[in-house]
C-alpha cells in the first residue's frame, strides 16, 4: 500500500480529529522510524514525548514480552504481584510516599484535580463544591471536559460546553497575578513548569520557586504537571528539578510507559493521596501489571542510564548550535534539554510549511500555534543523528521556501 493509499484507507474509517503530516510510518527502532514506502526519518517528536526512551527500547520491550506471557489485566478489584513494585519504585523517583496508577495524561490531571478538591474539602475546611483550582494562560492539561473548562485555546473549547466550574486563570510567570487570585476557595496551584503545547515556553527565573513558597504560605497545593517536561525530557529527572522545586502533587505520564502502552500516575505523600477511600477513584486499566512491569522498567533505566543529564547536557549544545545560526525567519529559539522549540516571525513559512519540508528532508517534527515548530527527539538519539537533524534543521530555515 503506497502512502497516499494508506491514508485515504485511514480517512474513510477513522475520525478526522487530525492533520497528520503525510506520513505513514510502519516500523521504528531507536531515534529512527521507516514509512510504508521504505523511507527512514529522525523521529524528532517522540510522539510528544511519549517516547523518550527511543523506539522498541530493548529492555522495555523485554519487561511488556515477559510480562505478555504472565497476566496482562486483573483490574484491581485484586491485587497484582507487579503493582506494588511499580509504586515503591515510582514513589521513590519522584521523592513522594505514594502513587495512584492511571492510564492517560488526562486521567492523571482529572484524578490530580479530584483529589486536590477533596484535600481541599477534609484538610483545608473549604466550604462543599466551593474549591478552586488555579492555572496558567497557555496551559494546556488534556483533552476532557473538564480540562478544557480551564483551556484558552479556541479550538480546544468551541463546541463542547457547557464546561466545568471551580477554575481561575493567570498569565503564566506573574507571580502578583497568582498571589491576587489564591483566596480562601483556593486548594491548588495547577502548572506545567514549561509550557509543551504553547511551544517550549520556560517561566521567568524564580517564578516556579515564587509559587512554590506562596502556596506552601497559604495552604494551597502546588500541582506540577509533568506528563510532557517529565522523565528526563527538559535536561532533568522533572522540570521542577531544575529550580529546586518540589511539588505536592505530581502528575505522569507519557514517556512513563515507555512508548509502549499508556501509563500514568500522581504521586504525593499521605496528608494529600490519603484523602482518598476504597471505591473513590479508580479505572479498569490503572495499575494493571502490564503496565506495572512497563513503569518498573522505565523507573530502572531513568535511574540507571543518566539520560537526564544527557538531556542537559546535548539540549545545551543544540541551544548553542541553532541560536549560533542566525537562523533567518526566526523570531525565538526556547529549550530545555532535549526539548526546544523554533518560534517563525511570522513573516514568511508557517510551523507546517517548515515541517513538511523537513519531512522531505526525513526529519519528523511538528508545528504548534502556526508559527512553532517544536522538537523533541528520542533522549537516547547517538550525537550524530543529533548533529545530523540539526545541520538538517539549519539548513531548511536557511534555504528559500521551495515552491510548493
Ligand atoms: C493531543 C498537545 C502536546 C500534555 C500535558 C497532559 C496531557 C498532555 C502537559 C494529556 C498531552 C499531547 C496530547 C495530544 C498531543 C500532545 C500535545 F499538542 F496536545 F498539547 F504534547 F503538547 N499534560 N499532550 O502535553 O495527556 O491524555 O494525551 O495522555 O491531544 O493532540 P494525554
Amino acid at each position: 500500500m503506497t502512502t497516499d493509499e494508506a491514508i485515504a484507507f485511514e480517512a474513510a474509517h477513522c475520525a478526522h480529529n487530525y492533520h497528520p503530516l503525510p506520513v505513514v510510518i510502519s516500523e521504528g527502532e531507536g531515534a529512527w522510524v521507516t514509512d510504508v514506502e521504505g523511507r527512514r526519518y529522525l523521529d524528532m517528536l517522540s510522539a510528544y514525548s511519549a517516547i523518550n526512551f527511543g523506539h522498541r527500547h530493548p529492555a522495555l520491550v523485554r519487561a511488556a514480552k515477559e510480562q505478555l506471557d504472565r497476566i496482562t489485566l486483573t483490574s484491581r478489584a485484586f491485587h497484582n504481584d507487579r503493582l506494588g513494585q511499580f509504586c515503591s519504585d515510582l514513589a521513590r523517583l519522584a521523592r513522594h510516599d505514594a502513587v495512584l496508577p492511571m492510564n492517560s495524561g488526562a486521567e492523571g490531571v482529572e484524578t490530580a484535580i479530584k483529589v486536590a478538591r477533596k484535600w481541599g474539602y477534609e484538610r483545608k475546611g473549604v466550604a462543599a463544591d466551593e474549591a478552586e483550582i488555579i492555572v496558567c494562560a497557555g496551559n494546556f492539561h488534556g483533552r476532557t471536559t473538564t480540562i478544557i473548562s480551564f483551556s484558552d485555546d479556541p479550538l480546544a473549547r468551541r463546541g463542547f460546553g457547557p464546561f466545568t466550574p471551580g477554575f481561575r486563570t493567570v498569565p503564566f510567570g506573574d507571580i502578583g497575578a497568582l498571589e491576587a487570585a489564591i483566596n480562601d476557595r483556593t486548594v491548588a496551584f495547577l502548572v506545567e513548569p514549561i509550557q509543551g503545547e504553547a511551544g517550549v515556553v520556560l517561566p521567568p527565573p524564580g517564578f516556579l520557586q515564587a509559587a512554590r513558597d506562596l502556596c506552601s504560605g497559604r495552604g494551597v497545593l502546588f500541582v506540577a504537571d509533568e506528563i510532557q517536561s517529565g522523565l528526563g525530557r527538559a535536561g532533568a529527572l522533572f522540570a521542577c528539578d531544575l529550580v529546586g522545586v518540589q511539588p505536592d502533587i505530581r502528575i505522569l505520564g507519557k514517556a512513563l510507559g515507555g512508548g509502549i502502552l499508556p501509563v500514568s500516575a500522581i504521586t504525593a505523600d499521605w496528608d494529600v493521596l490519603g484523602v482518598l477511600k476504597p471505591g473513590e477513584h479508580g479505572s479498569t486499566f490503572g495499575g494493571n501489571p502490564l503496565a506495572a512491569a512497563v513503569g518498573i522498567a522505565v523507573v530502572s533505566l531513568l535511574e540507571s542510564d543518566g539520560l537526564p543529564e544527557r538531556s542537559h547536557r546535548l539540549g545545551a549544545r543544540v541551544l548553542d548550535t541553532l541560536r549560533g545560526a542566525s537562523l533567518p525567519g526566526v523570531k525565538e529559539i526556547r529549550g530545555s534539554g532535549l526539548w526546544w522549540a523554533v518560534e517563525l516571525d511570522g513573516t514568511g513559512r508557517t510551523g507546517r510549511d517548515v515541517s513538511l519540508d523537513l519531512l522531505t528532508r526525513g526529519i519528523l517534527a511538528k508545528d504548534t500555534h502556526t508559527w512553532t515548530i517544536r522538537f523533541a527527539p528520542p533522549l537516547t538519539i547517538s550525537e550524530p543523528d543529533l548533529a545530523h537533524a540539526l545541520a538538517t534543521i539549519t539548513d531548511v530555515l536557511t534555504t528559500p521556501p521551495r515552491l510548493r
